[in-house]
């Protein structure tokens, strides 16, 4: 007996995914916009292949969550393709990046950059503009390296500062020991940064903290950017991660920030990074970085719907 009625897709081989919300759609209020961006990784590796890989994860994941009844099936999602930044270095890709970045910025009210190495990350934030910017990064790392030796994925942060972006206006959560030194730290709190490390996160909550700090943040400037450097994350959860540590937040606890995140009024874009699907296992990382997507999108329409 067919349980189908004709108007309705058959769920026999498949189903309405997220990845189907994808499209040529000019006048959505959302975008996805592909850097795949690589080189100068202080971990050889390959985040240039994360996009696409992200992508097609997405015909995994289900537009509907049952956990909340939040069903994303109205959602329309501009697919901007990916910029051809894959054979450039952070230097000469950041002219792209926050190009391409501050085009979708300007149409429309949530972009989302697919990384690539963290160093996509000070394109982006200028794209936004930096003069009207704050910053949150979910990161394991303060990527406050020095910028003599030239850009790369570990001082996107510190390009910033030196690009003016002041410190009060960037927040940094799930920092780790042992995986940062004392220079950075040192570094960071002269320069006004709020710094609020992996312990903390786990004893106060994960989410409480983002939101905390997205409170701040959101006192400080028009527009806020979040780089969800995706290393933040336990390494036996996110194996595809070249900077992730044994101690980390837990995946679930990241993908509750990514919705509660996504839903603030005053987040403009934000970024994946480091995910580099050269090193998945059993398309972990795959998963984690499209699910990373799904929970910015629920967020983002439990945002339109009040
Ligand atoms: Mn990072």
């Amino acid at each position: 007996m067919p349980n189908s009625p004709d108007n309705e897709m058959s769920e026999n081989r498949g189903w309405l995914s997220v990845h189907s919300l994808l499209g040529a759609k000019h006048d959505a209020a959302l975008a996805v916009l592909g850097a795949p961006l690589g080189l100068e990784s202080l971990s050889e590796g390959r985040c240039d292949l994360a996009p696409s890989v992200i992508r097609t994860a997405l015909k995994r994941f289900s537009v509907y969550d049952l956990e909340t009844g939040a069903d994303l099936s109205a959602l329309s999602i501009f697919d901007a393709g990916d910029m051809p930044v894959e054979a450039l270095t952070p230097a000469q890709a950041f002219a792209p990046i926050r190009d391409g970045v501050s085009q979708q910025v300007e149409a429309r009210a949530l972009t989302i950059l697919l990384g690539g190495n963290n160093a996509v990350t000070r394109g982006g934030v200028h794209g936004v503009g930096l003069k009207r910017a704050g910053l949150l990064t979910l990161d394991a790392h303060f990527d406050l390296r020095d910028t003599d030796g030239g850009l790369n994925n570990g001082n996107p942060i510190q390009a910033l500062l030196e690009d003016g972006l002041p410190g009060a206006r960037i927040s940094q959560i799930g920092l780790a020991p042992f995986a940062n030194t004392k220079k950075a730290h040192g570094n960071a709190t002269a320069a006004g940064i709020s710094v609020r490390t992996l312990g903390e996160c786990s004893e106060r909550g994960f989410v409480r903290v983002a939101m905390e700090e997205l409170e701040r943040l959101s006192r400080e400037c028009t527009y806020i950017y979040v780089d969800f450097d995706i290393d933040v994350i336990d390494r036996a959860q996110m194996p595809a991660a070249p900077g992730a540590r044994p101690g980390g937040i837990a995946a679930r606890d990241f993908f509750a920030a990514a919705r509660a995140i996504a839903a603030h009024p005053k987040v403009r874009c934000v970024d994946l990074t480091e995910f580099d699907p050269s090193r998945d296992l059993d398309d972990i990382g795959a998963l984690t970085a499209a699910r990373w997507l799904a929970e910015i999108l629920a967020g983002f329409a439990a945002r339109t719907s009040h």
